[in-house]
């Protein structure tokens, strides 16, 4: 049993690759082409998403309590927290209750806002384990010049949690969560790297 976290900024799109992937589970995607056997989604929890007045260009849905999938493969079990990214206290006990009970973090950035910004929510997370991946999601939103921006932007994330929280990112994934024709790679990305999460645990455990 694996308990992976997926944290990071309002908005940077942690429910929506919790979603996907439960889409991938269900119309057997991840079955056929990632080969990972029988699959199957035990529990979809997005009872946490809220519609909140909007502000001008606020989104309207925002997670206040964890989002939560039990997915199983094979004969085990694994768990996908996603809490909400705001502020408020409410939103901000669930990112510390799930930071504490995952063995794995997945940190989302957009990669089409302003990255130093984004730093500025884990700098209230306590505590954060010691293996963290990092999918810098919306590269859709980029446009030109992707690959460079890309670069970039994942250098100032390596910089940030080595110097800053003395972590070492073990993976950088450029996802796209919101289904793209165009973006498929990226689509497959933001399953591959919740296999990825899985397999490394698995491998510390034989360690
Ligand atoms: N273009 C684009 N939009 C995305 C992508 N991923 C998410 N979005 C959009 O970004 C908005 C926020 O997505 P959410 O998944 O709710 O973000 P979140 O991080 O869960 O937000 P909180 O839980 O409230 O912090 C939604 O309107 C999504 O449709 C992406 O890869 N590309
Ligand atoms: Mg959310």
């Amino acid at each position: 049993m694996v308990n992976v976290g997926i944290l990071g900024d309002v908005s940077v799109g942690k429910t929506t690759i919790l979603r996907l992937f439960v889409k991938y589970v269900e119309d057997k995607t991840l079955q056929n082409k990632f080969k990972t056997g029988e699959a199957s989604i035990v529990k979809a929890d997005f009872s946490g998403e809220a519609t909140l007045p909007s502000k001008g260009d606020e989104k309207e849905t925002k997670t206040i309590h964890p989002n939560r999938v039990v997915f199983r493969i094979g004969d085990k079990m694994h768990t996908l927290f996603a809490p909400g990214g705001d502020d408020r206290p409410l939103v901000r006990m669930g990112i510390t209750t799930v930071s504490r009970i995952a063995r794995l973090i997945v940190a989302v950035f957009d990669v089409s806002r302003d990255i130093d910004d984004q730093f500025e929510f884990y700098s209230a997370v306590r505590f954060i384990p010691r293996t963290i991946i990092v999918a810098m999601n919306k590269a859709d939103l980029l446009g030109k010049e992707m690959n460079k921006k890309i670069e970039e932007i994942k250098k100032r994330i390596a910089d940030y949690f080595s110097s800053k929280r003395q972590i070492k990112v073990e993976g950088f994934y450029v996802t796209v969560a919101e289904s793209n024709e165009e973006f498929q790679d990226q689509n497959d990305a933001c399953a591959r790297l919740i296999l990825d999460c899985i397999d490394t645990e698995s491998a510390d455990k034989r360690a």
